[in-house]
């Protein structure tokens, strides 16, 4: 099967240009991951919504053209239930799904979502229990403290608080759709003839990007983004500055410079702001200046360098330093000693360390996904379907699992030498056991373990859990360890040194989840994890074979996280890695 991604972002001649569609399909699919949030849905469905529609938001092409072909399930992140849903509503202009849910939800409850400190569960039962329909009608019941008993003093007042708050906080892009929309607009551009490049938060890498800072030496460049069919309105529009806002909220800021000056130019908008002033006051130690046109020296007044961000490094007495270091957190240091990372790149992983089939909550079939991965140039991947506590996500019995080994020793005869390894994503109960007891766990190659549910619980318990999972004998790696979800639900509150202390302590792997809303460890936690000398594990946790390419995103956490090759497990070939493990 192509790859999803295949899709060609922006095809100029396709439709007439008429994308009107795309944006009625992406609120319909934002209103499913809205109605199956409030209605406590399993929040993988929740997500796969949320991301296939900012999709057809960001899609170059009018849906109805990729429906006619037949080739809505090449669209990144949508599968074939999500396809199935776009069809039926293109084909009838109605929803029966959608209707369903609607049914189910009670009004009110999707808008008190959107008040910091609701979650889906409260705004469920203050819209069923206590009849509030509104964000208004919450402020007058808040205020009349009618609502104390419910919510509580405490956080009563904090909701109020929220909802006092009269411009709601501007929502940051997760940095995939950041990454589309500027793959979108740079293929735009080339269509026109015009290069430009992204620079500022994305091109550092960020987990969220606030507004996109795209650079051109061409001239041309400002007049083509207004035309580009994704602009809502121009805030501002100057020969060398353009900002426009897009159709989904997002601003996009070009600037157009000089060629002599992009380096300095792109060096000053790739940011981030602390990086610039540390290295501006380098320059100002050696009595030049350095901003967005260059470095100068101050008393002859000639320029020393701007062409290139290399010569610009050089100068200064540094080492070029990747965007992804560019924070301010000991890289100009590193860079004047020449002691900066060899940076962990995508093509140095060998496999990939969890995925999911629809053994358990995968869209493709693990024989779709292994082949793919295997096109991928993989050695070897390792499929985590949930353990059986996991309801939701469909999670399999001793005797299922029995059964998916059969599939795996079949696929692994046929698609020698490439390696499909028997593995789980082992759910960690409320009191820290797993599912299966030592003589089952040993038929697997490889074990992650999660804590997906109960996350409640006191600090001091949800450590204890991670650490009782880290002790079991079975246990290879902890994923996805503090189990948040960006823009949705902060991590779980874990003593996150102890953990990271016990995995050193025992030779345990932790991991780097690149599901672009998890990107979990973190880079400054998968920083520290390394410089105490934990071994970790960039994985895509794919749920289809769209999906594998979140391995990217860990990758970017794992460079901002200064890791090299040797401090991520699969980098390592099939037998080191086998070795590694037994
Ligand atoms: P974002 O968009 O909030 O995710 O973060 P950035 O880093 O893209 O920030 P943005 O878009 O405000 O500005 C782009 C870059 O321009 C920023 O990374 C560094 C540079 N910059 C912006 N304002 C200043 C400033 O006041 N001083 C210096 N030295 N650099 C600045
Ligand atoms: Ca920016
Ligand atoms: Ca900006
Ligand atoms: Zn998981």
């Amino acid at each position: 099967m192509a790859p999803r991604s295949s899709l060609a972002p922006y095809q100029r001649n396709s439709g007439g240009g008429d994308n009107t569609r795309n944006a009625e399909v992406a609120d319909l699919l934002e209103k499913l991951s809205l109605l199956s949030e409030a209605g406590g849905e399993d929040r993988f469905k929740v997500i796969a919504y949320r991301r296939a529609s900012t999709s057809v938001r960001n899609l170059g092409e009018a849906i109805e053209e990729v429906w006619k072909r037949g080739d809505l399930e090449k669209i990144q992140f949508i599968g074939g239930g999500i396809a199935k849903k776009i069809d039926e509503y293109l084909r009838t202009g109605k929803l029966e799904f959608l209707e369903k849910l609607q049914r189910n939800v009670p009004e009110g409850a999707v808008e008190l979502m959107g008040v910091s400190g609701i979650g889906p569960r409260t705004a469920y039962k203050l819209a069923k229990d206590n009849g509030i329909k509104s964000v208004a009608q919450l402020k007058e019941a808040l205020v009349s403290g009618r609502l104390a008993d419910v919510l509580g003093a405490v956080n009563s007042k904090r909701i109020l608080e929220a909802v006092n708050e009269a411009k709601p906080a501007k929502r940051r892009m997760l940095l995939v759709e950041a990454n589309e929309l500027s793959k979108d607009i740079v293929a735009y551009f080339r269509q026109e003839d015009v290069i430009v490049e992204s620079a500022g938060s994305l091109r550092r890498g960020k987990e969220t990007v606030g507004d996109l800072d795209i650079l051109s030496v061409d001239a041309k460049a400002a007049k083509v983004l207004v035309g580009y069919p994704g602009v809502d309105r121009v805030i501002e529009s100057g020969p060398t500055r353009t900002s426009v806002f897009m159709k989904n909220g997002v601003q996009v800021d070009i600037r157009v410079v000089k060629k002599t000056q992009y380096g300095a130019a792109m060096i000053y908008f790739t940011g981030s702001k602390d990086h610039n002033i540390a290295l501006r006051n380098i320059a100002i130690s050696k009595g030049w200046t350095l901003n967005e046109y260059g470095l100068d020296d101050l008393n002859t007044e000639k320029t020393i360098a701007g062409e290139t961000e290399r010569q610009v490094y050089k100068k200064l007495g540094l080492e070029y330093i990747q965007p992804e270091l560019r924070e301010a957190r000991g890289e100009i240091d590193a860079a004047r000693e020449g002691k900066l990372p060899d940076l962990v790149e995508v093509g140095d992983l060998r496999g990939d360390l969890q995925m999911h089939s629809t053994w358990s909550d995968g869209s493709d079939e693990l024989e779709t996904m292994a082949r793919a991965a295997k096109e991928r140039g993989y050695e070897y991947v390792a499929f985590t379907d949930h353990s059986v506590s996991i309801g939701v996500a469909n999670g399999l019995s001793e005797e299922r699992f029995r059964k998916q080994w059969k599939v795996i020793d079949e696929l692994n005869d046929e698609l020698k030498p490439f390696r499909i390894l028997k593995s789980v994503e082992a759910e960690v109960r409320s009191d820290g056991s797993l599912d299966y007891d030592a003589t089952f766990f040993e038929n697997f190659d490889i074990v992650g373990a999660s804590i997906h549910q109960s996350f409640r619980q006191s600090p001091e318990k949800l450590t204890g859990r991670a650490i009782r999972a880290l002790n079991n004998p079975a246990v290879n790696i902890l994923f996805h360890p503090t189990n948040r979800m960006i823009g949705q639900r902060e991590g779980n509150p874990i003593d996150l040194p102890k953990v990271i202390k016990t995995a050193k302590d025992l030779g345990k792997m932790l991991e780097i989840d690149g599901s672009p809303n998890r990107l979990d460890l973190d880079d400054v936690w998968a920083r520290r994890a390394m410089e105490e000398g934990v071994i970790l594990s960039i994985d895509s946790d794919a749920h289809g074979t769209g999906e594998l390419e979140n391995v990217d995103y860990g990758v970017t956490v794992a460079r901002r996280a200064w890791l090299e090759k040797k401090d991520v497990l699969n980098t390592l070939s099939l037998k080191s890695l086998l070795k590694k493990l037994h």
